[in-house]
């Protein structure tokens, strides 16, 4: 009887590691890229296993992981959701389950907040809002008659393109001369940016003076059209921008972007403590936010090294 317990102390050692089912929203950005990178490197470093589905930006495919993570009884599941509704139903098969679910980067309309234990991610309102700040100190230096805005919303339904929208929005309201004349969704991504941008540009009858992309991706993807166009992106056209990823970095510096708004990718690390914390029955947060900042050309040359996405 007396070895017994000794036997039992390296089996409890060994006991298996947790198991966490996350659902990527796709591979759609830089800033998306990133993400990834830090969640496989941060579970890796924690000694947790981890079951990762890409997606590709389709709600039905997120559905699909979250269910064979439900069926393979893992320990905790996690995701990115690409849209903000349309979660109830398999997130109460995740609770009738048994097994909790983290929202992670975007976040959900849901009629029960039960339904999820934690949400850790940007305040998107602040980082519209933030854009908007850097229009309306530069719209007061330039006394033009009107500053008319084109805008590449991210993904259709997704809580950042709604929360940039609407932040944007409420701040350049303050000067009634900025108007938003064309508002279209570039997916996130840099080709959809470029062939929406053209778009915007091949309908002459309103000058464009600045460009307002929901992300980096969109925006670096518009520069290219912006040029084609034989414009100068960031002089002809300023182009405000958000992830604060390198390309964005390497645009500012080449004077094609004047400034871009820090959206911070790398969860990974917070995702696996809170992983570990919700399995241990821990209280958490239910909203945790990430601090950023807003890096304009200016800084763009000494930030770039510093960068770590
Ligand atoms: C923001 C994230 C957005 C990024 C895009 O947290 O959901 O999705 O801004 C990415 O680059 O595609």
């Amino acid at each position: 009887a007396l070895a017994l317990p000794a036997l039992c102390a390296p089996l409890n050692a060994l006991a298996a590691p947790l198991v966490l089912g996350f659902s990527q929203v796709g591979a759609e950005s830089e800033w998306r890229t990133a993400n990834t990178a830090s969640i496989k490197a941060a579970a890796k470093e924690a000694g947790i296993t981890l079951k990762f589905a890409d997606a590709q930006q389709k709600q039905e495919n997120q559905v699909k992981a979250i269910r064979s993570y439900i069926a393979q009884k893992v320990d905790v599941i996690a995701f990115s959701p690409v849209v903000e509704s349309g979660w109830d139903t398999v997130l109460k098969e995740a609770k009738a389950a048994g097994i909790p679910v983290i929202l992670t980067d975007r976040a959900v309309k849901v009629s029960d907040p039960s339904l999820y234990a934690s949400f850790i991610g940007s305040d998107f309102v602040e980082e519209g809002r933030k854009a908007g700040r850097w229009l309306l100190e530069r719209a007061a230096r330039t006394p033009a008659a009107a500053l008319n805005i084109v805008e590449l919303q991210g993904t259709v339904g997704s809580a950042p393109a709604l929360d940039r929208k609407k932040g944007f929005e409420e701040v350049i309201k303050a000067n009634p001369r900025l108007q938003i004349i064309r508002s279209q969704s570039g997916e996130f991504t840099r080709a959809k940016g470029k062939e929406v941008m053209e778009a915007f540009l091949k309908a002459r009858d309103r000058k464009i003076d600045v460009l307002y992309a929901h992300n980096d991706d969109m925006a670096i993807g518009a520069i290219q059209a912006i040029e084609e166009a034989g414009l100068k992106p960031g002089v002809d056209i300023a182009i405000i921008s958000i992830d604060g990823v390198r390309g964005a970095f390497e645009a500012m510096k080449a004077g094609k972007l004047n400034v871009t708004v820090e959206c911070n990718p790398l969860l990974g690390p917070q995702l696996m403590q809170l992983a570990r914390d919700v399995v241990a029955g821990k209280p958490v947060e239910k909203r945790i936010t990430v601090n950023e900042g807003v890096y304009p050309a200016e800084v763009a040359a000494k930030e770039l090294p510093n960068r770590k996405y």
